[in-house]
């Protein structure tokens, strides 16, 4: 979608401010029509003062991730504008992606809401998702991949999340923990929950689901979060536009994603450990039904992390959570 030439002539004016009748003129337009447009803008969060004779003055924009402001950003060949999917408030992005892709929605299809009101986490947790200052998006994937190795797709994502913050944003304190987590300063900053639809062969396909605290406050979030998660505007004390970590993401996602289904799971493999401080250090394992305290020794090949329990026994574990100690 194109952006709203109003906007692109007031930003052009750096500061300054442009009267209504130039504004007429050069949109060929009636001034009550540009007067129309000023106040729709300013509805959507666009912050537009206006004095008699001075004109009309940007002072504020919006943080908004809607397609007309992401069109711009998108510039890779997979997550192309047309696949762009955005909603203000849903229950879940990974529900809503499900949805789609059952309904034949192609790979790079991406679901995105300002708000969820049911945001899931995994195992039936919930995600907090307050409107209008985090990332709620879920990616529809179709990889030709054999369904027991789908759990390596959450690791090609926290790489990607993880280079998209330290390399293009250029966030320092961050941590990948195993499997879906990116924590700041040992909080979670983000959670990724992977669902998919296959057969014992063949994948039918994936859904990605990532939330990102961007903007947020900690403080705004229930009590039982305040000690265990981070928002990025809490540790840098400004805003970040979500729009800039949405495309870096995507951008990130994109490279590592083709190297993945390219050159199979090791680069990825290295650029996790590069990435994340658990290897060596002591960790407790929550299973479903058992919970277990050892060493992180590595990761294996296909991506399981190999723990070495106190009473030396090695374990490869495939699911639940680890937590360090
Ligand atoms: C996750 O689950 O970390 C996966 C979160 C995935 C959320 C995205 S948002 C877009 C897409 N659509 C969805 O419906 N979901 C995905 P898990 O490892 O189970 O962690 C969940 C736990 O994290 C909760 O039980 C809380 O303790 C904590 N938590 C909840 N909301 C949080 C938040 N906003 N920030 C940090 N921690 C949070």
């Amino acid at each position: 979608m194109n952006e709203d030439p109003i906007l692109s002539r007031l930003r052009a004016a750096e500061g300054g401010a442009v009267s209504g009748a130039k504004l007429a003129d050069e949109m060929g337009m009636t001034r009550a029509a540009v007067w129309k447009r000023i106040e729709s803008l300013r509805k959507t969060g666009y912050g537009i003062t206006s004095k008699k004779g001075g004109g009309y003055l940007l002072t504020s924009e919006p943080d908004l991730i809607t397609p007309e402001t992401m069109a711009q950003l998108l510039k890779g060949s997979l997550f192309t504008p047309d696949r762009y999917r955005y909603l203000t408030k849903t229950d879940s992005t990974n529900a809503q992606a499900t949805l789609l892709a059952r309904d034949g929605a192609e790979e790079g299809t991406i679901v995105v809401a300002d708000q969820q009101t049911v945001g899931k986490g995994r195992l039936g947790r919930t995600w907090e998702s307050p409107p209008g200052v985090n990332l709620y998006f879920s990616l529809i994937l179709r990889p030709t991949l054999d369904p027991r190795f789908a759990s390596q797709l959450t690791l090609v994502a926290a790489v990607a999340l993880a280079s998209a913050l330290a390399g293009n944003l250029q966030v320092e304190g961050l941590d990948i923990k195993w499997p879906n987590d990116i924590l700041l300063n040992g909080k979670k900053l983000a959670g990724i929950l992977t669902e998919m639809s296959a057969e014992p062969d063949a994948v039918h396909y994936v859904i990605l689901g990532i939330g990102v605290n961007v903007n947020g406050r900690v403080a705004d979030y229930p009590e039982e979060l305040h000690e265990i998660a981070a928002t990025l505007y809490d540790h840098l004390d400004r805003t970040t536009p979500r729009s800039n970590v949405l495309a870096a993401f995507l951008a990130q996602f994109e490279t590592w994603y083709g190297r993945y289904l390219k050159e199979g799971f090791a680069p990825i493999r290295n650029a996790w450990l590069a990435q994340s401080n658990v290897v060596g250090r002591p960790v407790r394992v929550n299973l479903l039904n058992e919970s277990y305290e050892g060493t992180a020794q590595e990761m294996d090949p296909e991506g399981f992390l190999i723990v070495k329990r106190g009473n030396g026994r090695i374990e490869k574990v495939v699911s639940g959570d680890v937590l360090p100690l």
